[in-house]
């Protein structure tokens, strides 16, 4: 029997001690302490210390401490997991989606509140936190509904009174290592289809945002996920790190961030051959066709170079402009991104937040600096804003280079922040050119009136991801999700294909003609 899971979210088992801030001499404010979650218990990290959780919209807001966590405390989550594992397994599958659907049920229920939680704690406006607590509701819900599928197939055997079928297994205990920029999205990617196939988990979310993801975790733990499925450890991942790649109780790690951590985990799996899913670096493109519908496609590179402050894997830093619509589009685009209001998430008229730390935004810094060095042509933007209201917060300005070469830096490494590079074309067959010669091959789009361009350009560009008269940003749950060349390596997360991460195959062969017959042999 499972243990009674915590019965509700709103009781304050999570945050045993507060901490008192004074100010001038006067207690301020309580800033909660968040545990680790291990086989069911709200737990203290064993190295006794924490780290805070700051809003880089005001880093003198401490949102919350959270565990700085020891190998010792991912071993005993490992382990827990693993103890887990053998009952969520043989749990029948439709009635774990039955529990994934009530974790959709209650993030819908609670989701204004951790959107502003969401924006506290990474910044971006409340419109798109909003927007990435619905993707973990699509998730959730979309996924439960595979508890009633999760097909096999059924197919003839090629020897009489033989019966053959395949289905899918569970891998084990699953090491999920998520990022800051979709901080409840990305882990519900992961956690829900890896807890309907059958697999039990440790999460381990990026220091920046542990927030959204231990919501997502009591949420699991509301909705009835019995203890010891769902671990959540927080802490840093060059300490974590090497126990969740490494234990070998862990069959498999999947991870999303930069290419550089992904190779280091890829090669860290490697000795155990375990299961590794990788989504990694993007260097989005917009193609702009000489007959597109011009102020569509500036909207377009506006949502998709800026829109959570260009800090998406999908984000479209580059625009690739056909000569005889270059100037005009370039007038527009930095006219837009020059209008752009930037601040505080929170405050409804703001379009852009800020970076989500002070690394973050000095790579930026850096990457204005190389692209004026490599001759690009600052057209709006390039410092970070300063003062007033931006004086606690790592507010950069939306950032636009024009008459980029395809080989400058700029437009070819992954910056991570609101910083757009244009790059003229002659004709439509050198723009896709362009567009997939980049290290990365996550998404890209076109803008184009012409149906045997789009057409094209959607059979041409290498990437998992491809738009037509729209932004390169904003996929949808149900479809697969992930890139080629360096963005991944070749798994899909979201739609069904999440399935195949997450379970292995079985083939099944059923005899039952009471002799022996022997497959390829017995043919005449
Ligand atoms: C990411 O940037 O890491 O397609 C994920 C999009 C979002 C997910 C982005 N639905 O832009």
């Amino acid at each position: 029997m499972w243990k009674r899971a915590h019965p509700s979210l709103d009781g304050q088992a999570a945050m045993a001690r507060t901490y008192i801030v004074i100010f001038k001499g006067q207690a301020m404010t309580q800033i909660p302490e968040f545990k680790n979650y291990i086989g069911g218990e709200w737990v203290r990290s064993s190295s006794g210390v924490t780290f805070e959780n700051r809003n880089p919209a005001n880093h003198d807001e401490i949102l919350g401490v959270f565990q700085k966590s020891t190998a010792k405390d991912v071993e005993q989550a490992i382990a827990a997991a693993r103890e887990a594992f053998g009952r969520w397994r043989l749990m029948p599958a439709p009635r774990r989606g039955e529990i994934l659907f009530k974790v959709g049920e209650l993030l819908l229920k609670r989701k204004e509140e951790f959107a502003q939680q969401m924006t506290r704690e990474m910044g971006k406006v409340l419109n798109e936190t909003r927007g990435d607590v619905q993707e973990a509701i699509d998730m959730s819900f979309f996924t439960a509904g595979e508890g009633r599928r999760l097909y096999g197939q059924t197919t003839p055997a090629e020897l009489p009174n033989k019966f053959a079928m395949s289905v899918r297994m569970p891998l084990g205990v699953c090491s999920l290592i998520t990022p800051w920029n979709f901080p409840m999205a990305i882990p519900s990617w992961k956690l829900i289809p890896a807890l309907v196939c059958g697999n039990t988990v440790v999460i381990k979310p990026a220091s920046d945002t542990p927030q959204s993801c231990y919501n997502l975790v009591r949420v699991c733990e509301e909705a009835g996920v019995p203890e010891g499925v769902v671990n959540f450890v927080t802490g840093s991942g060059s300490e974590l790190g090497t126990p969740l790649m490494t234990h070998s109780d862990v069959k498999l790690v999947s991870f999303t961030g930069s290419t550089e951590i992904g190779k280091t985990v890829s090669i860290a799996c490697a000795p155990s051959f375990k299961h590794c899913n990788l989504e990694m670096g993007g260097k989005n493109v917009i193609i702009v066709a000489d007959d597109a519908h011009l102020d569509l496609a500036v909207e377009g590179a506006v949502w998709g170079g800026f829109g959570t402050s260009g800090q998406r894997c999908t984000a479209a830093s580059r625009v690739v402009v056909h000569k005889k619509v270059y100037k005009e589009f370039l007038e527009k685009f930095a006219a837009r991104a020059k209008s752009l209001r930037v601040g505080n998430g929170l405050d409804p008229h703001v379009e852009m937040g800020p970076v989500v730390n002070q690394g973050q935004l000095r790579t930026v810094e850096d990457y204005v600096e190389i692209g004026k060095k490599e001759g690009a042509k600052l057209l709006a933007g390039g410092h970070r804003l300063e003062g007033g209201a931006y004086s606690r917060g790592f507010f950069h300005e939306p950032t636009l280079f024009g008459d980029v070469a395809p080989k400058m830096r700029v437009a070819q490494e992954e910056i991570f922040g609101p910083v757009v590079s244009v790059i003229p074309a002659d004709h439509f067959e050198q723009a896709v050119e362009i567009a997939n010669d980049v290290p990365y091959g996550l998404s890209a789009a076109i803008y184009t009136q012409d149906v045997n361009k789009a057409f094209m350009a959607m059979r041409d560009m290498y990437t998992g991801i491809f738009y037509v008269n729209a932004s390169t940003i904003g996929a949808e749950v149900h479809l697969p999700f992930g890139g080629t060349k360096q963005t991944g390596n070749g798994h899909r997360e979201a739609g069904i294909q999440a399935l195949d991460i997450f379970s292995e195959w079985k083939s099944i062969y059923v005899d039952y003609s009471g002799k022996l017959q022997k497959a390829q042999i017995d043919h005449d």
